[in-house]
């Protein structure tokens, strides 16, 4: 023991014996009794389903640590280039049922938990969604973790650990009501919190300057006002690969917490001030996605976890390298949108300041060394911060910022002398009555790699948004399409159809996703087709008995279920959906729906808590709801459900079981979509309009396997300059249309009210609507009935939905992490 501790010392490897956790059946029983005796207290005969989910997640965590601390050291290793994925959202969901499935111990913990007493989906159910993201973006996120695991890619996730995650949503007489996600009430067992590294943030105070030994100035940030960061791990196992990789998630506590000099001045109510106020970087994530509004508290969010992240990565790389030389051979940042941009002064400071490189040296490491990931067009997302704001809590970073907009404002000069225009759109500095940051054209500006999320959303970024960047930085800009993870967004959730694809394939397609091609064959197969329709039903009953349970609505399986389910804001047009809903409704009341197809449509969403449009959108589809649901002229022919609290583990229920996936935004406004992935992934056929990643779902499925309608990107732009249509036209020329508007505005879903929804019928009305409902609506009611039309055939529509399955081997996210690893960071993938 002396030998090893003195080897310890002298920071050489030894080889410590293993501790044996064996994954089997017997073994899984054994340490579930012995976490519910040991760690929890609990009498195992007298224990529950939660104490039973608890103790399984430990047991569960036990197996991860072995692969995860030979993961590490084989990092170490092989000095392995590594990667971190810094993103303040992490939408993670549930850990209990993906971790068993990569681990591939599913059956062994089945029958653990049965031999126990209990049923395993009983104890699944248990576990709180740890709800770190907004939407779309922060899923990403997660899904890139599995699939970096997956493929061994030697990488981090760096994020915050928000003690309260994206907020819970009621509804109250069909109004959002937001209520507090505190997820880590009861604590997680998916953690290890870590005392060490430690590290100070740095916020407000001043700049000074010195001479260093060499005789150069250089800058001292001093008088700053500092907050601890302390570290939790999440593991993540990749798919069966005893790979395990680590989220790290910072927390946020007071510096002065053994600062006895206020309590000995007395003023201990002060003291305890500013250690709460610390303790609000961490606390919550923000809810607005798609709405920037510049708050304070957000900048500190974003920089406290930068600065965490790259104490960090430097502390490893220092472990192995005295000077900077390699510093690009062995890391490479991917910013997760501008999010998390304060990066790149922030590398500029701790090379400059800290490390004592020069300019030249620290900005060349820092291009080469970020990538940036753009994700959306919305001009409102875009992040600008207060110069002023800036300048009082991180005053040496805006220095630096200005200097680097100084350094290449002279380079645009040199390229367009004389143009102004220019460089006044190019500045990172917006002049103005209220100077801004723009953090999108810094983060630009300090990445070798700019990338949008789909096709056309890259050709956008290109031509609409950034075109000056484009011309000036040829080569940057770069497209790497989303994807989902296949383990939990078919394996995990969708047991059945899982399994009756492998039965026909083999299970190749888990990590190989182009596999499911081979269904291609089976199309003819009647067994293989029934089968199919068989698992949709029983998909479908399930929703419909949550349905039951959430909304106290019965709805009948074997309607069309037509699902919209995301984030509710304008440009993803739920208002549209709700149009076509209303005309449904109209067309049974007149006895016009002979031969349509019976729906049950479904919305889940929700709404940033400031965002009152779209709060009123969702009190409009509840509201119809009402009045159809309650209506006996139409019986089953339609039912309209607002699911509340969408999150991933109701995405989990929800998926499997649609026929239809609406993914509707107005061309032009949705990056990319993921969730259109995951509807056709599980067999739903989409309706959609040609934006995101819909364009490629074509591509891949075929025109006759999608139903797309509505004007294109190109198109859109062009109404939206010249107005060729306006909706009072469009009502004038189209009675249905003219209809659905009146019953809007005559109050016949607000009980006669015809204030309430005003609002809605305003823009919808208005000429300079940006996202164009009228101009759609026709196109999108026709397509509607095609839709219905060819629901009437069930075999041919299985024979479709079976299409989109096979075809959507490119939308795994191990094909985008590919991409990523390869062609952005450098690292060659196995
Ligand atoms: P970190 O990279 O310092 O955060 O350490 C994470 C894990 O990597 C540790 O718990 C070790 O298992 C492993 N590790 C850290 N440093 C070394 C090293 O120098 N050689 C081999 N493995 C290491
Ligand atoms: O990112 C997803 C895309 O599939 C979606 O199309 C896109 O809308 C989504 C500010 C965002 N873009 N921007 C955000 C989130 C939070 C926030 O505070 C913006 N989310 C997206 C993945 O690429």
């Amino acid at each position: 023991v002396l030998e090893k501790i003195e080897k310890r010392n002298n920071n050489e490897s030894v080889t410590w014996p293993s501790a044996p956790y064996p994954s089997t059946a017997e073994a899984i029983k054994l340490n579930i009794i012995h976490h519910l005796m040991s760690f929890q207290g609990r009498d195992p005969e007298r224990s529950g389903a939660r104490d039973v989910y608890k103790a399984l997640a430990y047991t569960i965590r036990d197996l991860m640590v072995q692969k995860w601390i030979s993961t590490q050291k084989t990092f170490y290793a092989k000095k392995k280039k590594r990667v971190y994925y810094l993103s303040l959202e992490f939408l993670i969901g549930r850990s209990l049922g993906n971790s068993i499935t990569n681990l591939g111990i599913t059956q062994d913990v089945k029958q653990a938990v049965e031999a126990l007493g209990f049923d395993i989906d009983e104890v699944r159910d248990q576990e709180e969604d740890a709800a770190l993201g907004n939407g779309g973006l922060g899923r990403l996120a997660a899904c890139f973790m599995d699939s970096i695991a997956t493929l061994k890619i030697p990488a981090y996730g760096y994020g915050i650990r928000y003690e309260y995650g994206l907020f819970f949503q009621q509804l109250v007489d069909g109004y959002q009501v937001e209520g507090p996600d505190n997820w880590l009430q009861n604590g997680t067992p998916w953690e290890f919190e870590r005392s060490l590294p430690l590290f100070k943030i740095q916020f407000f105070g001043n700049v000074t300057s010195y001479q260093d030994e060499n005789g150069r100035y250089r800058a001292r940030w001093v008088n700053t006002k500092d907050v601890m960061a302390k570290a939790s791990d999440i593991m993540i196992p990749g798919y069966k690969n005893d790979h395990v990789i680590n989220m790290r998630l910072w927390s946020a506590f007071s510096s002065r917490e053994l600062d006895l000099g206020d309590f000995s001045r007395g003023d201990y109510i002060g003291a305890v001030e500013s250690k709460v106020s610390s303790e609000t970087i961490s606390k919550v994530l923000y809810p607005p996605d798609h709405n920037y509004a510049g708050q304070e508290l957000r900048l500190k969010q974003q920089y406290f976890f930068v600065a965490a992240t790259f104490q960090d990565i430097m502390r490893r790389y220092k472990k192995k390298h005295v000077t900077f030389d390699q510093f690009t051979d062995r890391v490479a940042v991917q910013l997760n949108d501008t999010h998390p941009s304060i990066a790149i002064p922030e590398l500029m400071r701790l090379l400059l300041d800290i490390e004592g490189l020069s300019w030249e040296q620290a900005w060349k490491i820092t291009v080469n060394t970020f990538g940036y990931t753009n994700h959306t067009l919305m001009p409102e997302a875009l992040e600008r911060w207060p110069v002023e704001m800036m300048g009082r809590v991180l005053p040496r970073h805006l220095q630096i910022i200005y200097e680097i907009n100084q350094r290449f404002l002279n380079e645009v000069a040199e390229r367009y002398p004389g143009n102004q225009q220019k460089l006044r759109q190019m500045s990172i500095i917006e002049e103005g009555p209220v100077k801004m940051v723009r953090m999108a054209h810094l983060a630009i500006i300090g990445s070798h790699s700019v990338n949008g999320v789909a096709e056309l959303h890259s050709q956008l970024l290109k031509n609409r948004i950034f075109p000056d960047f484009h011309n000036f930085y040829p080569g940057r800009f770069n497209s790497k399409t989303n994807g989902i993870t296949p383990r939990r967004w078919l394996l995990d959730i969708n047991e059945s159809l899982a399994g009756l694809i492998s039965s026909r394939i083999g299970d190749r397609w888990v990590t190989d996703l182009d596999q499911l091609r081979g269904l291609e064959k089976f199309l003819d197969d009647e067994e293989f087709c029934t089968g199919w329709r068989e698992i949709k039903y029983a998909n479908k009953k399930r929703l419909a008995g949550y349905i039951k349970t959430k909304c106290g609505v019965v709805v009948d399986p074997s309607t069309m279920f037509d699902i919209q389910v995301k984030r509710i804001h304008e440009y993803k047009r739920q208002l549209l959906n709700a149009l076509h809903l209303i005309n449904l409704y109209q067309r049974i009341i007149r006895g016009e729906a002979q031969g349509r197809a019976p729906r049950t449509a479904v919305f889940a969403g929700k709404a940033a808590p400031s965002y009152w449009r779209a709060k009123l959108i969702i009190k409009l589809i509840t509201s119809i709801g009402e009045v159809v649901n309650n209506d006996p002229r139409v019986k089953d022919r339609l039912k309209v459900v607002f699911l509340p609290n969408y999150n991933v583990s109701q995405a989990e229920i929800v998926m499997p079981a649609a026929d239809l996936s609406e993914q509707i935004s107005t061309a032009g406004t949705e990056a990319s979509g993921t969730g259109n992935m995951k509807f056709a992934l599980n067999g739903a056929l989409t309706i959609g309009t040609l934006d995101g990643a819909n364009i490629e779902i074509r591509e891949e499925v075929g025109e006759e396997n999608i139903f797309i309608f509505g004007l294109s990107a190109e198109e859109a732009e062009f109404e939206r300059k010249n107005c060729s249509r306006t909706p009072r036209q469009v009502c004038r020329e189209n009675e249905s249309i003219n209809n659905i508007m009146a019953a809007l505005r005559s109050g016949s879903f607000s009980g006669g009210n015809t204030e309430l929804f005003k609002p809605l019928v305003d823009s919808l009305m208005d000429e300079n609507d940006p996202y164009l409902l009228l101009l759609d609506l026709e196109s999108y009611i026709d397509c509607q009935n095609r839709v219905s039309d060819a629901f009437l055939q069930p075999e041919k529509w299985t024979r479709k939905a079976i299409l989109n399955v096979a075809r959507m081997g490119k939308f795994s996210t191990d094909r985008t992490i590919r991409e990523y690893s390869e062609k952005i960071w450098g690292i060659p993938v196995e």
